[in-house]
């Protein structure tokens, strides 16, 4: 009945990696997104986890591919070959990790210096859970299941009132954290601004703000008339889609990220 929803949207393959420190929920996040399912004692990832989801926009569909990466320290060395002709990354930290931080803003010096120059990077504060449970204040905290919600952008997220670098003056700062924020909100978002980066802060647990790291970076993604016009390719090969037999990223499309459409209003219907 409904011509609209029949017509035939173009899909355009995305290649996205997760790099981060080891347990900050980097395939909590990707369970989130692509399940909107939540595990306590996810175990840590071996190697690379690789997995699909579509997010639907307006007027394209956008498949992620996602290479969700080891954060243990014995398969750094692997991250090159998930991030190479990557077109977007989500470096993720724990704000309740003060390290998680300096190692993210290490992937993100990493991913200039050698993944495709107009990758587009997301920083993601994650498990906003474990502060909120501490200060009780965050307005938007309640999108867990976010079935079917116009997503709602959150670059600013509005937490700070905890916000406090490294020596988290809670009575907590004793534990071995896990209870209290350590990595300031103006500390992800200075180093955003720096870096050219989209910045959230998330709670794979609550999967607040999950769907809108997706949704943001799906709609930095050019549609294919810029694509055509051809500005701005990848310098490196350009592979942009299908995994081939080796489990990387083969695809014959190349996209140019420089027509950036930040914070669009596409929503993601995956
Ligand atoms: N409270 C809370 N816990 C979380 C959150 N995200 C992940 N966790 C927990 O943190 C632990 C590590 O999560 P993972 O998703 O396995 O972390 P990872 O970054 O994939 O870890 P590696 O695979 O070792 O690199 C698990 O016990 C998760 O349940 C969150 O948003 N809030
Ligand atoms: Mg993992």
């Amino acid at each position: 009945m409904d011509s609209q929803s029949t017509a035939p949207r173009p899909t355009t393959s995305v290649k996205l990696v997760l790099l981060g420190e080891a347990a900050v929920g980097k395939s909590s996040l990707v369970l989130r997104f692509v399940s909107n399912e939540f595990q306590e004692n996810k175990e840590p990832t071996i190697g690379a986890a690789f997995l699909t989801q579509k997010c639907s926009l307006a007027n394209k569909t956008i498949k992620f591919e996602i290479w969700d990466t080891a954060g243990q320290e014995r398969f750094a060395s692997l991250a090159p070959m998930y991030y190479r002709n990557a077109q977007s990354a989500l470096v993720v930290y724990d704000i309740t990790k003060p390290n998680s931080f300096i190692k993210a803003r290490h992937w993100v010096n990493e991913l200039k210096a050698q993944a495709s120059p107009g990758i587009i990077i997301a920083l993601v504060g994650n498990k906003l859970d474990l502060v909120e449970e501490d200060t009780n204040n965050t307005s938007s905290s309640n999108d867990a299941d976010h079935e079917d919600d116009e997503t709602e952008h959150s670059d600013n997220v509005e937490d700070t009132t905890n916000a406090i670098t490294e020596d988290a003056s809670d009575s907590d700062s004793d534990v071995e954290t896990q209870s209290a924020r350590c990595v300031a909100l103006q500390e992800g978002e200075k180093l955003a601004a720096e870096e050219g980066l989209l910045f959230f802060e998330t709670s794979a647990k609550t999967g607040l703000n999950v769907r809108d790291v997706f949704l943001a970076i799906a709609n930095k993604i050019p549609d294919e008339a810029s694509k055509r016009r051809g500005n701005g390719l990848l310098a490196g090969s350009g592979h942009n889609g299908d995994s081939d037999a080796n489990g990387l990223p083969n695809h014959d499309g190349r996209i140019s990220l420089d027509a950036s459409n930040a914070n669009g209003t596409g929503a993601c219907a995956c």
